[in-house]
């Protein structure tokens, strides 16, 4: 309960570090239209890859990228990121870094009425009847403790349970407050295909994309990106897949949010992959040799994808060596 008053002031304070962070930085953040309204096909393309069970590029014929190769291609202007679709229960944030520098948010609430799982405000509802109930039964609770009618022990125990609610009560208002912060009181605010253009970039301009796992409620979230090594659980979380479309060069990147190796294998994880989807124009990275991801893996439906992943090494280093 103090943690999610901690986390709000911790947000806050996020927030201020990357306003001021963001005035020395040389790159510009713009929003761009959105894809799905000035390019359907295209948006519709990119969606095609996401379903509900997976992002399923398993089955694609996109040539797949390291994740951690990714780089600017100098024959775009600016680098234009695009909200596809979200498979979350969370409410995750994206954020990029330029050559390893300081990470910056750049969508800071992954949520949509329109995405696979979609956030219409139902978590504020169900806190809102929960603290209904509970207003109930401590009303209920204190009426018995003060009727004179109890026995010491049935007193002892009423007290018990009261405490019990009242704490109940206390994290749920907690909770109810954070989550009325989030979109509209609750309600995702993103629109499948928003975009943003990231401008003002020249020489080589290597570029890390991160999500923060359910960062906009939890100011100290679990941050995964493409090195694996860096990651908490040590586990890959990006994958990227290549598409050239009328002359651009485009990235589909996934992400898996949930911490951990998959139920499967005893974990809690489904390495979906689709958690926060995202096609970025303007990207270019090393390609994947096919023969190096055709290791089987043991892991009982382990996803393909999720296998993808797991394959991949840490590879900028040594295109730039
Ligand atoms: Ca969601
Ligand atoms: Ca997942």
């Amino acid at each position: 309960m103090k943690r999610s008053l901690l986390n709000i002031s911790l947000l806050a304070a996020t927030s201020l570090s990357f306003l001021t962070a963001s005035v020395t930085k040389a790159e510009t953040v713009t929003d761009s239209p959105n894809l799905k309204g000035s390019d359907v096909e295209l948006f519709d393309l990119f969606n095609g890859f996401v379903n509900s069970e997976r992002l399923a590029l398993d089955e694609a014929t996109l040539p797949e990228l390291y994740a951690d190769s990714l780089r600017w291609d100098p024959i775009a202007s600016s680098v234009d990121v695009f909200f596809i679709n979200e498979g979350a229960g969370y409410r995750n944030q994206l954020l990029y870094a330029i050559n390893g520098g300081e990470r910056t948010t750049l969508f800071d609430d992954i949520a949509s009425t329109e995405s696979i799982i979609k956030e219409t405000g139902a978590k504020v509802k169900k806190y809102e009847n929960q603290i209904t109930k509970l207003d109930s039964e401590i009303s209920t609770l204190e009426a018995e403790i003060l009727s004179g009618n109890l026995t010491t022990g049935e007193q002892s125990e009423k007290e018990t349970q009261l405490i019990d609610k009242q704490n109940k009560l206390l994290a749920k208002t907690e909770f109810l407050a954070i989550e009325k912060t989030l979109g509209d009181s609750g309600v995702g605010a993103l629109k499948l295909g928003d975009g943003k253009i990231i401008g003002g970039l020249s020489g080589d301009v290597a570029f890390d994309f991160f999500i923060k796992a359910d960062g906009a409620r939890q100011a100290n979230g679990n941050i995964y990106g493409a090195d694996a090594s860096a990651n908490a659980d040590g586990l890959q979380h990006v994958i990227a897949r290549e598409l050239q479309y009328k002359g651009d060069s485009w990235v589909l990147i996934g992400f898996e949010d949930l911490y951990g190796v998959h139920e499967d294998e005893g974990g809690i994880s489904d390495r979906d992959f689709n958690d926060v989807v995202f096609a970025v124009r303007g990207l270019t990275g090393d390609r994947v040799d096919p023969k190096e991801v055709t290791e089987p893996t043991t892991a009982i439906g382990l996803l393909v994808f999720g296998a993808l992943a797991l394959a991949q090494t840490r590879r900028r280093a040594n295109a730039a060596a």
